[in-house]
């Protein structure tokens, strides 16, 4: 006997991707149920061979559902995932909404996957930031090796970080550049296409971004609260795959053959690392792919024990939907919940 999941938001890109890897896995579902806003009903979405047509959130009934993987955005999760919770279902929730509740765990299963055993407090389990789950699984065995101290990271991130707008927007822009046509901007502040933009998220009062906050609340909640980590996140005109430039310094001395032959071994990570022209992953072959890839792993000799890295991953995918179902999975295999069927 399989389970019952439900996918919120599956008419967004991220909600797509996660049927796609429930599939892809095989996940053990006996049944899949899409859901989205009354707007998208009738709507039909793919679940491999099968074509599935949309429900509508605000009327189902969640009693009978044993997973719900939640990509509605952050103010539809607060006023449901507490609802869907105490129906016995379980939420893995992909928004901001309860990423810093002490008592929802935020897991990567590649990094603190044990912290999910506090998740019956509410039934709600949340998904990071995409920016944060791809560093986060290159830092951890290199923090487990030589304890970090500090980080500084630059991030390019991609216009689907911003859902199916942002890379209508960029796709939009580029033609009309081509054409002359006049330029909108409405997703983002200012035009993406040929372009670069420092700022992703609400603007806060020390003035970093909602977006470079999260990367350091984040990284402390799921890794080390006594990392310091810095952030610039940048809005670059790539459809899929977010990069990051990462400056980290450590408490004890790690080379950088070291710490590639750690990696090398570490779940989630694939390391390109040639040192010659195209020996490195851009997020275009990261585009459609799991592993969070890592490059140009070198020696900081402006720090005592520094390394830079470039680390490369599909925001879709290990960023959201792929850690989502990866959550899923920790659940089954942990014996943390039983089909409700089955239970019945
Ligand atoms: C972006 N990282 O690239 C964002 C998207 O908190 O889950 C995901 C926002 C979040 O715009």
């Amino acid at each position: 006997m399989g389970f019952k999941i439900a996918v919120a938001g599956a008419t967004g890109n991220v909600g797509r991707e996660m049927l796609n890897i429930l599939e892809e896995r095989g996940f053990p579902a006996d049944e899949v149920v899409p859901l989205a806003s009354r707007r998208s009903l009738g709507t039909e979405v793919s679940y491999g061979d099968r074509t599935l047509k949309v429900k509508v959130l605000d009327t189902y009934d969640f009693s009978g559902t044993d997973i719900c993987l939640m990509s509605a955005g952050g103010a539809v999760s607060k006023e449901w995932s507490p609802r869907i919770g105490k129906q016995g279902c379980v939420v893995i929730d992909n928004s901001s909404a309860w990423r810093y509740d002490a008592d929802v765990p935020l897991i990567v299963p590649e990094v603190n996957a044990d912290a999910i055993d506090g998740f019956t407090k509410k039934n709600i389990i949340a998904n990071p930031n995409c920016s944060t789950a791809q560093l986060v699984v290159a830092l951890k065995p290199l923090h487990d090796a030589a304890t970090i101290r500090r980080v500084v990271v630059s991030t390019y991130q991609s216009v689907s970080g911003a859902g199916k707008e942002g890379m209508d927007e960029l796709f939009e822009q580029t033609r009309a550049v081509f054409v002359a046509d006049p330029i909108e901007a409405k997703t983002f502040t200012k035009r993406i296409a040929f372009n670069v933009i420092p700022h992703i998220d609400l603007f806060m009062e020390d003035g970093s971004t909602k977006e470079e906050w999260k990367m350091v609340a984040e990284t402390k909640k799921m890794l080390d609260p006594k990392i310091k980590l810095t952030a610039t996140c940048v809005r670059v005109p790539v459809f899929i795959g977010h990069s990051e430039a990462v400056n980290i310094e450590f408490e004890k001395p790690i080379t950088a053959d070291e710490a590639r032959e750690i990696l090398r071994e570490a779940p989630g990570c694939l390391i390109v690392d040639k040192r010659e022209d195209g020996g490195y992953v851009t997020p275009l072959e990261s585009a459609g792919e799991d592993a969070t890839y890592i490059s140009r792993i070198r020696e900081d000799s402006t720090l005592d024990n520094g390394l830079n890295l470039w680390v490369v991953s599909d925001n879709l995918r290990k960023g959201a939907a792929l850690n989502t179902v990866q959550i899923a999975e920790i659940l089954v295999a942990r014996g943390l919940i039983t089909p409700k069927k089955q239970a019945a």
